[in-house]
């Protein structure tokens, strides 16, 4: 067998099936060459020791000094588990489950405050998993300084897990694993070329976060067209992503009028400016059912969605009947609705039994615009979950910044005006540069910064502009003057 910790991690990768080349879908909706997946690592007990000593070997060689050590979960579990029970050295297990945040212990064992732990990874991409797993130990109250992983993919995991403290020590990178297979004949000279521009076309930066879920975004972002067409993409979303190219709109007008001739009239003059009509129908001082099926009729011709932002906030049983019936029959005329996630999936479920027939789609809140929202953290995280288990009908988030790296999903950000502030009961304000360029939002959702200028039309436009050219220079099309 070759010499080396780079060597020996290329022949027990290949030896455990775990590096497979060709064309692969990720999660994320993205093609890739290469698929790296060591979860078959437990059915080889030797590869599985000999992977557990080269990472305790890593530590060594790069001095690291920890108390304990926690496996990301769950590849990493039986090799932290190895490593600790080879070397005396005491665990921990982060949980990974989800569902009852809050409730339960996230990091089970003996927790000694003060103490470093260090993290063992099997593979590491953005750093997303390592920055997880230390955020839940750092919440107990421990030190991490350090994580070692088998295989860093080199895509910027490296660099975001530096920007938090975390030093990262990789046993190999996978260049390295591919330059041995290479000259071992196991993978031709044209696919490690493939493999390589693709690690560079393909690396992770940080996103500017706001104390909530890490954020990753992807230097080379596709256009809204491209993702219409991923596969899996909500019919909601691709029609919406579609109707933005054709139009060259990522403004949603927040049409937040109380008189049913102005809402018809905006929708009227400003339809040709904007993606998504945002009404509160239940603040029209006169509504009838010929209200919303004028207005329907309106949003076929120019080409926008109607979104009720109704926000259901209660158990399935009511909230299907909210949506469905009542006076406002808002799953007859509504493209896209809208729900908080305190009620658990039980809303979306509800929601769902009326909405999936009707080809309806969903918005979940995952952040709010206003001052002390409690919308942040791990809340956040639930309602990314959610979306991600509903996926055949919520479609995107309501929410301040990116808050999943699916391309598939939609993010919608309020509280947006030029001038940037508040006003005087909560509401907070960014600008579409920030809300588009920087915090890596799609759609700008605009109400009294259009409603409140005499000439609409010329402010929509304005916001229009705005928006439309930092998606522009986000996917790298430089703006035309
Ligand atoms: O967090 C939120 C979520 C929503 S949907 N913050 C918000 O402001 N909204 C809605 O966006 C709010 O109900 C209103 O209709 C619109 C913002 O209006 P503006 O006049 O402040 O732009």
């Amino acid at each position: 067998m070759a010499a080396g910790p780079g060597a020996a991690a290329a022949a027990a990768l290949s030896g455990a099936g775990a590096l497979r080349f060709g064309h692969f879908v990720l999660k994320s909706g993205r093609s890739s060459p290469v698929y790296i997946d060591l979860r078959g690592l437990v059915s080889h007990p030797r590869l599985l020791r000999q992977v557990a000593g080269l990472l305790f070997q890593a530590a060594q060689d790069a001095g690291v000094r920890y108390d304990c050590v926690c496996g990301v979960p769950y590849t990493a579990l039986p090799l932290a588990t190895i490593i600790c029970a080879e070397n005396q050295v005491p665990m921990l297990i982060r949980r990974k489950e989800g569902k009852d945040y809050g409730t339960k212990r996230m990091v089970e064992g003996t927790i000694n405050p003060g103490e470093t732990c260090l993290i063992i990874e099997d593979v590491v991409t953005s750093g997303s998993s390592v920055l997880e797993t230390a955020e839940a130990l750092q919440k107990e109250g421990l030190k991490v300084t350090d994580a070692i992983v088998l295989l860093d993919r080199e895509q910027g995991g490296k660099a975001r897990l530096e920007e938090h403290g975390i030093r990262l020590h990789s046993v190999c990178t996978l260049s390295e694993v591919l330059e041995i297979l290479q000259q071992q004949g196991e993978v031709a000279a044209e696919m490690v070329e493939k493999v390589k521009k693709f690690i560079e076309g393909n690396v992770f930066e940080a996103v500017a976060q706001n104390g909530a879920a890490p954020v990753k975004r992807l230097c080379k972002e596709l256009s809204f067209s491209a993702r219409a067409q991923l596969p899996g993409v909500h019919p909601i979303a691709a029609k919406l992503l579609m109707l933005m190219e054709k139009k060259q709109t990522n403004l949603c007008l927040s049409a937040d009028v109380t008189s049913p001739k102005e809402l018809l009239q905006l929708a009227a003059t400003l339809g040709p400016s904007i993606c998504i009509l945002k009404t509160h129908i239940d603040i029209l001082n006169d509504f009838t059912q010929e209200v919303v099926k004028e207005l329907r009729t309106l949003a076929d011709q120019h080409e926008f969605l109607i979104f009720e932002d109704r926000k259901f906030a209660d158990i399935g049983h009511t909230v299907k009947h909210q949506y469905e019936g009542g006076m406002f029959r808002i799953a007859s005329w509504a493209d896209i609705v809208n729900a908080h996630v305190v009620p658990g999936s039980g809303v979306v479920k509800g929601l769902k039994e009326v909405g999936l027939p009707l080809h309806r789609g969903c918005l979940l809140v995952a952040e709010m615009s206003s001052q002390g929202s409690l919308a942040t953290g791990e809340y956040t995280k639930a309602a990314v979950q959610m979306a991600e288990e509903n996926s055949d009908f919520v479609f995107g988030f309501i929410c301040g910044s990116r808050v999943s790296n699916k391309p598939e999903f939609l993010h919608l950000t309020p509280g947006v005006q030029l001038q940037t502030g508040g006003d005087n009961l909560g509401q907070k304000y960014l600008s579409p540069k920030e809300v588009i360029g920087e915090k890596g939002s799609d759609i700008i959702i605009v109400g009294r910064g259009i409603l409140g200028v005499s000439d609409r039309l010329q402010a929509a436009e304005k916001y229009r502009k705005a928006a439309w050219e930092s998606y522009m220079s986000r996917i790298g099309v430089p703006a035309e003057d």
